[in-house]
């Protein structure tokens, strides 16, 4: 588990935990009350508002008090994920998401708030190639092996 997964791990359980917390049983993850009002602070669901259903999950990665993260949300399922890692108005990382788990992570080394780089992963988790777009015009080629 690379640590973009175990981070992502918490912020999804933290989210699961706020998502349930006015219901009357809380799963084992939410007894921890300094964890969940820590989770509190830091994420900011938003909900369908016809069907109820969690579409995204604004969070405060660094616990600064300014949101830097944005998680687009099917209900549990984890869709897509951008962070503006340096706080500076754009994104810097996207992830994609499949059922299998984390397909594309795309970054922005250059600054331009637009991915750069992008690192395409198999369904079994594995890297499958690493992809550079210098000029920033989203024509991706596979970097040699
Ligand atoms: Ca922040
Ligand atoms: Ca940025």
């Amino acid at each position: 588990m690379n640590s973009h997964t175990s981070s992502l791990r918490f912020r999804i359980r933290a989210a699961g935990c706020l998502a349930v917390a006015p219901i009357s049983v809380a799963p084992s993850a939410c007894q921890d009350t300094a964890a969940r009002k820590e989770a509190q602070k830091r994420i900011m669901p938003t909900y369908d508002k016809s069907t109820g259903r969690l579409t995204r999950l604004d969070y405060d990665a660094n616990g600064n008090g300014k949101r830097d993260t944005w998680t687009f949300m099917d209900g549990a399922r984890l869709i897509r994920l951008e962070a503006d890692e340096n706080e500076d108005g754009k994104a810097d990382k996207w992830e994609t998401y499949t059922d299998q788990g984390l397909a594309v992570l795309a970054l922005a080394t250059q600054g331009r708030g637009k991915p750069d780089r992008r690192l395409v992963y198999r369904p079994d988790g594995s890297l499958d190639r690493i992809e550079v777009d210098p000029s920033g015009s989203y024509q991706f080629q596979p970097v040699a092996k």
